[in-house]
């Protein structure tokens, strides 16, 4: 069996203070180990000294590399994040293309396929995560490389009438040929990801998973992402008592809590999300003053235009209607611009009555699942959840909203404080075995299965074509 290379954007290195890392960080981190292998990305940190920062952790070696300002703000605010995630999440609107950032974002898959080259071994499989790294595979064929390479899409892949908005679609779609196994949450993305193929003659589908682009085949397939199941339940347990926990129940006064929790995104839908609770507060006025809603929400990519804007569009939504409908011993919404510990966020969700996670487009959402796994058996929280998450397809047992529908969502925060026991317990035992079968340990073997597979097929298909370069 050969190493594992995971490449991405940003990579966890492990935390010096301890702090515990992120579901997927500890899956890859667990098929790193046991395979050994290689992580590489940014660092993180702007300077023009493209030099190595190499530290060996067990059997992983972490390879990191700063970027100049110049390739952050058009590789990375600029062509990631202001083109290809806004249209991924069907926010044309918000796409701002420019030729210099798409140069930009080949330049550095350029640049990181230098730098993975040497690490490469002849029996490695390399694992390249997200809509950073897209041109990846491509440049490390043209260089020579036939080791098998996956891709894996975290965010949604668009109905191609979106994705063919971009510019630049043809050439994206091309790079994407140049790996093995091309994967996506949920089959609806992969099945738009076939239509953008297909529509345009790009390359042909062979089968439900096989397909044939540019001279090469190659899988693609929807492999849900999970959460550690088991282990987020057991924090759960344990922080319903914890410090927080306990601050956040006597703070309430008996009142019942509705939670939120996202990074600060224009995709998380919280705006509507706000305007559905205040909706909810003004219609079903018998239960108004029984409950709070708790929005926890971290700044992200503040200095990405469109977040800064929001991030003073949510504060002052937020003030509005505590202003307009709070009172002196009742404020409806705490919104809070923090990050918290994952005992700190289990013990919250286990407390929290129900949770709204409503995205306007999400690949996964992993505080759905977050929320379920930690709830009290005996007595669980419902989960209202938009069905534009990825989440929806395999937690259908949520109670499925349209983010769109300010008052169907406020009605379905009504009948969640309403639901009965048993009712609740059904549910949560549907969402709870579906995310027990799926967790993200699965989740990476399943993936990692599929990619090592298939080596003869690869080797007769690889060929030597390259895609047209953008520069
Ligand atoms: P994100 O868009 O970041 O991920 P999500 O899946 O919800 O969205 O993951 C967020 C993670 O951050 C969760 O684990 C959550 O607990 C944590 N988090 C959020 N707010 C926090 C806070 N205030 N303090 C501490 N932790 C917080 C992208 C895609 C998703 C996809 C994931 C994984 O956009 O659709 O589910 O990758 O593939």
């Amino acid at each position: 069996m050969g190493r594992l290379i995971v490449v991405s954007n940003r990579v966890p290195t492990p935390d010096k203070s301890g702090a515990q890392a992120g579901g997927l960080a500890v899956a890859l981190q667990t098929a790193l180990e046991a395979r050994g292998g290689v992580w590489l990305g940014w660092s993180g940190n702007i300077s023009e000294d493209a030099g190595l920062q190499v530290s060996k952790v067990g059997n992983i070696e972490y390879v990191l590399t700063d970027l100049t300002e110049r390739d952050v703000d058009e590789y990375y605010r600029g062509f990631a994040n202001r083109v290809l995630w806004p249209i991924c999440h069907y926010r044309l609107d918000l796409a701002e293309y420019g030729r210099k950032e798409m140069a930009g974002y080949f330049r550095v898959n350029r640049f990181f396929a230098d730098q993975l080259l040497p690490q490469i071994r002849e029996d490695d499989i390399i694992w390249v995560h997200d809509y950073h790294l897209i041109p990846l595979a491509a440049e490390l064929r043209k260089r020579g490389v036939t080791n098998r390479i996956g891709f894996f899409l975290h965010i949604p892949w668009p109905a191609p009438d979106v994705f063919y908005a971009m510019p630049v679609y043809e050439e994206i779609l091309l790079n994407l040929a140049s790996y093995d196994v091309v994967g996506f949450q949920t089959d609806t993305d992969r099945e738009n990801f076939a239509d953008s193929v297909t529509r345009q003659a790009l390359g042909h589908r062979i089968d439900d998973t096989n397909f044939e682009m540019a001279g090469r085949r190659f899988v693609a397939r929807s492999y849900p992402i999970g959460i550690e199941t088991d282990k987020f339940a057991r924090i759960a347990m344990r922080a319903s008592i914890s410090p927080i926990a306990k601050l956040m129940t006597e703070s309430l006064g008996g009142k019942d809590l509705i939670i939120g929790v996202d990074r600060l995104d224009y995709s998380k839908g919280i705006t509507q999300r706000i305007d559905a609770f205040e909706r909810f507060l003004t219609k079903h006025t018998d239960i108004q003053r029984t409950v709070t809603l708790l929005q926890v929400t971290p700044k992200s990519r503040s200095d990405v235009p469109e977040y800064g804007a929001m991030q003073r569009a949510l504060a002052e939504q937020a003030g509005r209607v505590n202003g307009g409908l709070g009172t002196v011993d009742w404020v409806p919404i705490r919104y809070v611009n923090r990050s918290l510990s994952r005992q700190g966020l289990a013990g919250l969700y286990r407390i929290a009555k129900a949770a709204l996670v409503t995205p306007l487009r999400d690949g996964m959402n992993l505080v759905a699942k977050e929320y379920v796994a930690s709830q009290n058996e005996d007595d669980p929280g419902v989960l209202i959840l938009s069905r534009f998450a990825g989440a929806a397809h395999e937690l259908s047992a949520a109670l499925l909203v349209n983010p769109y529908d300010i008052e169907g969502t406020g009605d379905s925060i009504a009948r969640a404080l309403r639901m009965s026991l048993e009712e609740r317990q059904e549910r949560w035992r549907d969402m709870m075995s579906v995310l027990r079968r799926n967790d993200v340990f699965n989740w990476c073997s399943v993936y990692l299965a599929d990619l090592a597979e298939g080596r003869a097929l690869h080797d007769e298909a690889t060929q030597a074509w390259t895609p047209a370069r953008a520069s």
